[in-house]
């Protein structure tokens, strides 16, 4: 099944409004652009190549983060969109319409793997406006999703009337997203892990004591081995998570400015955990759910703790405890 039909069947049976279907369709157009851009841009031109200018966070823009997001941009304002909140912007963007839908974006996620050829995508959240412009706790989420461009361009979507994501391929002969598999489901156990693991001695107690007993293996408390990924990427260690399973951490940690870690609660860590949530999976903070929430700012950072219940259940334990 097309995109564009399963978003048609969701406006038939009333679950979505039309303004939520346009943008869908929109932003996987603009998917489809930023994957030509990839393809054939690429080319010719170095596309992780630093702008020498900084988005809001101060993280240095490469080339592809800002083709990427005036792509979003363009294809956003043809939609009833009344703000796009972006994570390379300081404040939201009101693109004039008089629409009932904010939409937050996190443009290119992983910039530092556009150079290397690696894995890198675009996450969105659509979120019901608000009179001013500032961000709903995650669980008030009308949709979110995110793509993935890797070796194939890929989607996985949820709408908040869901019980499950829904995941879809970019075929590339005609252009058009195309279902896969069935409803998402990350199961409740794994023995796979991701985590940047070079940050370990600046981690707090709870992440330091449960990867005490993840490397103890057979001889841990968990009494089975695991292994590690770690992509670097955010929407492809999550991808990977929603395909076979896994958990992922970007824990807060003791180095300077990384008390609540590195990712965005608005533009990652809550339309990630929107995902999560429907696919059966825990996203947590250490103590709290992130989808509870309530941001303060739109660039505010989170600790995020995500995937297989069995172990998120287990660090939620160990942050409580301390
Ligand atoms: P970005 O949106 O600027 O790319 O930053 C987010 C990325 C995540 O995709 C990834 O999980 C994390 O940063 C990697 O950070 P680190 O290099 O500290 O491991
Ligand atoms: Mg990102």
């Amino acid at each position: 099944m097309q995109l564009q039909e399963y978003i048609n069947r969701r406006l038939a049976d009333g679950s979505i409004t039309t303004d939520i279907g346009m943008i869908i369709s929109h932003l996987a157009d603009a998917a489809i652009a930023i994957t030509q851009t990839i393809r054939v841009s690429g080319i010719e031109e170095d596309l992780g190549a630093e702008t020498g200018a900084a988005n809001a966070d101060g993280d240095e823009q490469k080339a592809l983060d800002v083709m990427a997001e005036e792509i979003i941009i363009t294809h956003l304002k043809n939609t009833a969109t009344s703000h796009i909140l972006s994570e390379e912007q300081d404040a939201p963007i009101a693109t004039g319409q008089d629409g009932k839908v904010m939409v937050a974006i996190d443009p290119l996620d992983g910039s530092s793997n556009i150079a290397v050829n690696v894995t890198v995508g675009t996450i969105f959240s659509l979120m019901p406006r608000q009179d001013a412009p500032v961000a709903c706790a995650g669980r008030d989420q009308l949709a979110a999703g995110f793509f993935t461009y890797g070796p194939q361009t890929t989607l996985i979507l949820a709408f908040a009337s869901d019980s499950a994501p829904q995941c879809f391929v970019l075929d590339e002969r005609n252009q058009q997203f195309i279902a896969m598999g069935g409803a998402v489901e990350i199961p409740p156990e794994t023995n796979e892990y991701a985590i940047n693991a070079a940050y370990s001695e600046h981690w707090f107690a709870p992440v330091q004591e449960w990867m005490g007993h993840v490397l103890a293996g057979h001889a841990g408390a968990y009494g089975k081995p695991y292994r590690m990924r770690w992509v670097g990427s955010m929407v492809a260690d999550a991808w990977r998570i929603f395909q076979r399973g896994g958990v992922f951490l970007y824990p807060g940690d003791n180095r300077k400015g990384y008390a609540d870690g590195r990712l965005r609660l608005v533009y990652e860590a809550n339309p990630i955990s929107f995902l999560v949530e429907k696919a059966g999976g825990m996203a947590i903070n250490g103590c709290e759910d992130i989808l509870d929430i309530q941001p303060q700012s739109l660039h505010q950072r989170t600790p995020v703790i995500l995937g297989a219940k069995q172990e998120i259940t287990r660090l939620k334990a160990l942050h409580l405890n301390k």
